[in-house]
């Protein structure tokens, strides 16, 4: 690319933003196609020497979080701070760690918010209108955004009030909308008479063109937003009648649409973290003209928000622009569009840090397997490959060989220099590291890497030091200097993507692990000292195996079946509470009456009973606990009901090839009554 600018590393401080998370459901698979590249790109900036600022935040307002908080029963505050909650905690656990984390409720986002639009109100950039909105006579109430579907006037597609969700992904202006229909119970709407307020955005079209001209960051941002401009601009309505959210100034009974205080949380998560760093005023040399350069991070759907709303508030208001504006491609999930409503998703934290797995395999995943503007096929297979041929097979496998091999023969860094091809090795692969970084493309980070670590494997297979170390130790020390040389530069450029990995290298190479985090890009050149004593090497990262690769694809075929079945997840996460079963499983289970022939209690245990039992055509031996509250000369005799064809279990060393049906008691708990059938002889079926 010819057109690449040269910006980093900068003296100038930098702003790294995410788009923030709707605190109405789960972290999922999606949201890491923006949080892991910028978390990344934040920490590859400070091992240029570039100050950088880490923001992001729960956002908390709208319609996603009023229609997600009346599906639970809870007030919007409840369910806000419950998802707030479980995003504090969770992105820690992904080594994504930003300087600010607040949310859009917080009372900095209220008092900026009123600020700004003050501030366009001043600068005459605010006018009302009366226009015609939807509204439900079924439900009682108007009808904004998410509240109302209906079909897109461009795309013609299904659509939701302020969005071509289905199609075009145009953003929809109130009243917009055609055939409008009530997104609760599905009852035709009525157009209302309402004054809400504007923004005068067709007043910044050419300030847009110009800017985005010159805005840096990826060619998709950009271009969509250069050719939403040129089909032609509206005037932009910000309130909405809802009563959650923040109060329009002037009018209370009146909330800003979601998407007005939102990005402003941009801006007050670094007033929030200035103030916690006792600088109060430093969020002034992001956010006010200067040389400050604000970066944003963003998935591709919101890039009209970023790129058209955003500037133009920004610039009526007297802030500075943001500098880069990087969106991610949308993640699909084995092949499919992501929807949680048809069982495509992987929820972070059930589906996969539960599991045991390591962060850090996922956030090389999410940033290697393909490029920034790309859409990312998410399959368990692609990951497992992934992780078992690059990550153990070229990566770790090279690192574990080099300090294994040191270890053993060494324990320290031996004798040695480090020879121009390995040091020009690695210069170069910092300095395309560099690019890239240039470019926001973090892909070729990833690649650069794995050729380092497959030129290591291939320093050490031709260099053969097992030979060398029979036959010439101090040659052979030579060579290992190398490779160490290697292995350290691989610790500190593998930091960015996998901190995790980064801090085992960096312990097995003698070193404090914490301390990988600040060490710079370029100390990658410097080689080890000799005689520096090293850790125990063991392998840093370890293969996916088949089992859990298998539980983890066998997650999702259950959710998609089961959302095929319509018992799924609903839109905006969580499980539904009703479990149903079909008649073909109900019908796979093979109950039938059994005669209890001969009972006996199981030495050393308390509750379970030994039963042989006549079924029909076979007897078997089942295990029960029912000891506490029968005799075996109770049970003995009679006939009742088993389910023969359950898994056979183990308990106290007996296999249990069966289990007795019991009922228990609704007044007594823990009381079972074994559920006895009489004059049916053994085998017969229940259906
Ligand atoms: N809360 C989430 C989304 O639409 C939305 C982002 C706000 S960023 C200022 O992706
Ligand atoms: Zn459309």
């Amino acid at each position: 690319m010819n057109d690449v600018r040269k910006t980093y590393p900068t003296k100038s401080p930098v702003l790294v933003t995410c788009g923030l998370p709707y605190a109405s459901g789960p972290m999922h698979i999606g949201h890491l196609r923006t949080y892991v590249p910028a978390d990344v790109f934040v920490r590859l900036l400070r091992k240029m020497q570039t100050e950088v600022v880490f923001v992001c935040g729960s956002d908390t307002h709208g319609t996603p979080i009023v229609t997600a908080a009346e599906r639970e029963g809870v007030t919007p505050e409840e369910l806000f701070r419950r998802y707030h909650q479980h995003y504090v905690e969770i992105f820690p656990r992904l080594n994504i760690i930003f300087d600010n984390y607040g949310t859009t409720d917080d009372p900095e986002n209220h008092h900026r918010t009123h600020e700004i639009v003050r501030a366009l109100q001043e600068n005459g950039y605010i006018y009302s209108k009366e226009l015609e909105t939807p509204y439900c006579d079924n439900c009682g109430r108007s009808l904004p955004d998410r509240f109302v579907r209906g079909e897109c006037p461009y795309c013609h597609a299904d659509a939701r009030g302020d969005e071509c969700d289905q199609g075009c992904g145009r953003y929809l202006e109130p009243g917009e909308i055609l055939n409008p229909r009530c997104a609760i119970c599905g009852s035709p709407t009525r157009p209302v008479r309402r004054r809400h307020y504007y923004f005068k955005l067709t007043a910044f079209e050419d300030f847009l063109k110009e800017y985005l001209e010159s805005v840096d960051g990826t060619k998709n941002a950009k271009n969509y937003a250069l050719g939403w401009i040129r089909d032609g601009l509206k005037d932009w309505c910000i309130t909405r009648d809802l009563e959650w959210g923040v109060k329009f100034p002037g009018d209370e009974s009146l909330t800003l649409y979601v998407w007005v205080d939102a990005p402003i949380h941009y801006i007050s998560s670094t007033e929030e973290w200035a103030k916690k760093t006792e600088q109060p005023d430093a969020w002034e040399k992001f956010w006010r003209p200067g040389d400050g350069k604000i970066v944003h991070y963003i998935g591709q759907d919101i890039v009209y928000h970023h790129c058209i709303f955003w500037p133009s508030m920004l610039k009526g208001s007297g802030y500075n622009l943001p500098y880069a504006i990087v969106a991610s491609g949308m993640v699909k999930i084995e092949g499919h569009n992501f929807s949680r409503s048809r069982g495509y998703v992987v929820w972070i934290d059930d589906d996969y840090l539960s599991k045991g797995l390591d962060p850090d395999y996922l956030r090389y995943y999410m940033v290697a397997t393909t490029g920034q503007t790309r859409d990312l096929d998410f399959s368990w297979d692609t990951f497992h490959d992934k992780v078992n041929t690059e990550l153990v097979g070229v990566f770790g496998n090279f690192v574990y060989r080099a300090l294994h091999f040191t270890h053993k023969h060494f324990g320290a860094v031996p004798e040695g220099e480090i020879s121009e091809e390995v040091l020009d090795r690695i210069r170069s692969t910092i300095d395309s590291i560099v690019a890239a970084v240039n470019e926001y493309e973090l892909k070729k980070v990833a690649d650069d890497i794995m050729q380092l670590a497959s030129f290591g494997n291939e320093y050490f297979q031709s260099n053969t030091p097992w030979v060398l170390v029979k036959e010439d130790k101090a040659a052979c020390g030579r060579v290992l200097y190398d490779a160490l040389a290697i292995v350290k530069a691989l610790a500190i450029l593998i930091e960015p993507m996998m901190p995790g990995v980064a801090e085992k290298i960096w312990e097995q190479l003698g070193f404090e692990s914490s301390e990988i985090h600040s060490i710079l890009l370029e100390e990658a050149l410097v080689p080890l000292p000799i005689g520096h004593r090293m850790g125990r090497p063991v392998p840093v990262i370890a293969k996916i195996d088949d089992r859990l690769l298998a539980e983890l694809k066998s997650t999702i075929e259950t959710r998609i079946r089961r959302a095929e079945r319509g018992e799924g997840t609903t839109e905006e996460g969580g499980e539904s509470q009703m479990e149903t079963v079909t008649f073909d499983e109900f019908k796979r289970m093979d109950i039938r009456a059994g005669k209890i022939l001969e009972c006996e209690r199981v030495p050393k245990t308390k509750k379970l009973l030994k039963m042989r039992v006549d079924i029909g055509d076979e007897e078997r031996t089942i295990v029960t606990g029912l000891a506490d509250q029968y005799a075996p000369e109770e049970l003995e005799g009679l006939t009742a009901l088993f389910l023969v064809n359950l898994e056979p279990k183990k308990l106290a060393g007996i296999e249990s090839q069966g289990m007795i049906l019991a009922i228990e008691y609704a007044d007594q708990p823990g009381k079972w009554k074994p559920l006895t059938v009489e004059s049916v002889p053994p085998g017969s079926k229940v259906a």
